[in-house]
């Protein structure tokens, strides 16, 4: 049977300690309250922190009993790594940085170890644990390490990550000194999944620029294997919030609340404690608005309810400390004799209370600077059964994308709060109800069950695309039945094409010579007359004179252009005309001034403009730039512009490295061919083989050929098996 293993930083149950004694509770907070419905539906398994130590949890023999018998598997951490991975490197470096409180961020290398330690000791739990059908399903940031570490153990395992915080931007996560780190722990995973479109953006960019892989249309292409990333905005359990008013207690815990709070209307905010959530400006901006609006004293209340959160950390005791300044000195100032413009409660409440506010509150004053999704503003929709009720909601959460039928306002704008509460006060009960029932629709249907189906779904998706992938790939046996050909055979044609290929792509051309050990194998596999070999490439044909000239190889240039037979000279096929470069030339050249990084190669009969050294997105946006801009130059020209891997290249038309290639194909009937090369430019060669013809792309991706390879270092260890060597 497929099993589920959800791994988070801490189990949905909790221990606590009272008197001596250990009790086991429910955890709070938004994943352990999303999932549990789900987790409890399936065959799953939890691992995750219990939140206490280790040798506490053994002593107690009947915790731990519970704890397994609710399908929870504890991780034991010890008091030191507790303090420094979690209340250190999650919550003092990772937290405000992504968040964008960079200068909250602690980088500190004694957190980051224990984050790999602590990440270390998941993935024991979780390997020990795994069978080979099971899907691992990874939480957070907090073991951001984690799916590297386990693909390390359980290379064929599937593995999904869900971060239900924001992904920052480039600029602000290229601040963390370990952020390769994080981003190849990240990539061990098969699906990377974000709240929002722009979070997933933000990863693939960092990826692609941090790491270079190939990242497109959510798809990244690791070296080995590839990985998709994609939003998937977190639901709620939407049945439970909405049928409140059949919730007996909470029915009557709204009585309560209603006969405290006689007629006053309500204005209601729920957070756990935290510097991201906007609490003391949400406050300056409810006492602005209360001076703006004397007319409504006495007739609002604001409930603010707060619940406790990482309460031995420095900026949380502070905040904590402003708060408590705040709340007093704005109902000292508004206040009357029984009236307290805020309600102010620090504790964490059971669900009917919780459910009773939000029943009963007229206004849900959401304002987080920044929040990966936030749940608070979607549970609040949800409870409005009549559809009476207004939500205020910042751009910054996540859920704004969503719930576009809230007030959408700006955190940092004190003006558009006090603009939005009195829209909200004033807001006709009829635009309430049309306003709710759009969101509720969005809300039932997209529900936690639906959020963590979807999610499922693409991971299978993922793992099935990449098992098709894994078809292609040329096999250790297959290598060993293409040697053993290789071997036998009377006439063998060796097709090769050389950059990335041959040898990985290097940022200058010039760099990417070839070395001793490649040229001795290429020297070996043409000593056997009964071989050979051809590299065809798009280099310049005085590049390949003196790095291959010494060979008994037949060489091609330029793509087609140039070709020289071994022991020949070097003829052009065609009648080929240059003059164009005059035109063409300056052109390249303002996009080279206009691309910090890029430049120039110029050939016999083509014009290369390279950007592998630009900055990736700009690069890529000037490439596409020069492309529309070149099809109308060239319009009346016989050329044709083509893109490559980072490289736009204008060349005379009907040049390709099939037509060269075809000239070896025909010659001679051959019981062996091979032809090897990695861009579209071998589409071509694949192409006009022989359906018997072994042809092998270096990389993923569609591809006419037979079959793949990951990387130049695999092909030329296929060539070192073909000479009989390891
Ligand atoms: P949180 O930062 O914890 O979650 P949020 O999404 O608002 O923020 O979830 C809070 C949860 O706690 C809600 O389900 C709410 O009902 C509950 N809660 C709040 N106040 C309470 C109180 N006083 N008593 C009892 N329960 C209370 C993180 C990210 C969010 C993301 C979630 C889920 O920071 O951006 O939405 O994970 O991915």
């Amino acid at each position: 049977m497929q099993r589920l293993l959800i791994v988070s930083n801490r189990l949905p149950l909790t221990i606590q300690e009272r008197k001596g004694d250990l009790h086991i509770e429910p955890s709070v907070g938004g994943l352990a309250t999303g999932l549990r419905s789900w987790y409890k539906s399936s065959p799953s398994i939890w691992i995750g922190w219990a939140g206490i130590g280790r040798k506490k949890i053994k002593k107690e023999k009947d915790i731990m009993a519970r704890l397994l018998s609710e399908n929870c598997h504890p991780v034991a951490l010890s008091e030191h790594d507790v303090e420094a991975y979690y209340h250190g490197f999650c919550n003092r470096t990772i937290w405000p940085l992504f968040h964008y409180f960079p200068l909250y961020a602690e980088y500190s290398e004694d957190f980051w170890q224990a984050y790999e330690r602590v990440n270390t000791a998941f993935a024991n739990v979780v390997a020990g644990i795994a069978r080979p059908n099971d899907i691992i399903w990874i939480h957070d940031y907090h073991l951001m390490l984690l799916p590297k570490l386990l693909r390390e153990r359980l290379p064929k395992a599937t593995v999904g990550f869900f971060l239900h915080i924001p992904f920052p931007s480039f600029e602000t996560f290229r601040l963390l000194p370990w952020r390769k780190q994080i981003l190849e722990g990240l990539l061990g995973a098969d699906l990377v999944g974000f709240h929002t479109y722009d979070y997933a953006g933000h990863f693939l960019d960092s990826v692609h620029r941090l790491l270079g892989y190939e990242v497109g249309m959510g798809q990244i292409t690791a070296t080995d294997r590839v990985v998709k990333a994609d939003a998937f905005p977190m639901g709620i359990n939407y049945e439970q919030y909405s049928n409140v008013d059949q919730d007996p207690k909470a029915q009557a815990e709204r009585k309560r609340f209603r006969k405290k709070l006689g007629d006053c209307r309500v204005i209601l905010s729920v957070d756990r404690l935290d510097y991201t959530k906007g609490i003391p400006q949400r406050l300056e901006a409810f006492s602005l608005f209360l001076d703006r609006n004397p007319k409504f004293k006495r007739k609002v209340i604001l409930v603010l309810l707060v619940v406790p959160s990482r309460t031995r950390v420095e900026h949380y005791i502070q905040l904590k400390k402003q708060l408590d300044g705040l709340v007093g000195e704005i109902n000292g100032k508004h206040g009357t004799i029984g009236w307290m413009p805020i309600w102010y409660l620090y504790r964490s409440l059971p669900f009917h209370s919780l459910a009773a506010l939000y029943s009963l509150a007229d206004v849900a004053l959401v304002t987080p600077l920044r929040d990966g999704m936030n749940l608070v503003a979607k549970e609040y929709t949800a409870t409005k059964i009549d559809g009476k009720g207004v939500l205020i909601l910042s751009e910054t959460a996540g859920a704004a994308q969503e719930l576009g039928e809230a007030i959408i306002i700006n955190a940092n704008n004190q003006e558009e709060i006090v603009q939005a509460l009195e829209k909200a006060l004033e807001m006709p009960e009829q635009e309430q109800i049309e306003r709710n029932r759009t969101m509720q629709k969005r809300l039932r249907r997209y529900d936690v069950v639906q959020w963590a189906n979807e999610f499922m779904d693409k991971l299978l998706y993922t793992k099935k695309l990449q098992q098709e992938m894994e078809e292609k790939a040329l096999t250790y046996e297959m290598q060993r039945t293409l040697a053993s050909n290789f071997q036998k055979s009377n006439k063998a044609l060796l097709l090769l094409d050389y950059d990335g290929t041959l040898v990985p792509f290097a940022p200058r051309p010039v760099d990417a010579m070839p070395g001793a050990n490649l040229l001795r194998l290429l020297e070996k596999l043409t000593r056997n007359p009964r071989n050979e070999v051809v590299l065809i490439s798009g280099r310049d044909k005085d590049t390949l004179e003196s790095w291959f000239g010494g060979l008994n190889v037949g060489l091609v240039a330029e793509h087609g252009v140039w070709i020289k037979e071994k022991g020949g000279g070097w003829e052009t096929i065609e009648t080929l005309t240059s003059e164009w470069k005059e035109e063409v030339h300056p052109i390249l050249e303002s996009w080279v001034d206009r691309t910090p990084g890029s430049f120039i190669e110029e050939k016999e009969y083509s014009l290369v403009w390279h950007y592998r050294k630009a900055n990736p997105g700009l690069g890529e946006l000037r490439a596409r730039e020069l492309m529309n801009n070149l099809s109308n130059t060239i319009a009346n020209l016989n050329l044709q512009v083509l893109e490559g891997s980072k490289v736009v290249e204008v060349k005379n038309t009907d040049i390709n490295k099939g037509r060269a290639a075809s000239r070896w194909i025909s010659r001679e009937k051959w019981d062996f061919i091979l032809a090897l090369g990695d861009d579209w430019t071998d589409e071509d060669t694949f192409k006009i083989l022989p359906s018997t013809a072994w042809s092998i792309k270096m990389g993923f991706g569609a591809s006419a050929a037979r079959f793949n390879l990951s990387s130049p270092s695999k092909a030329t260890s296929l060539l070192r098996k073909m000479v009989g060597g390891r």
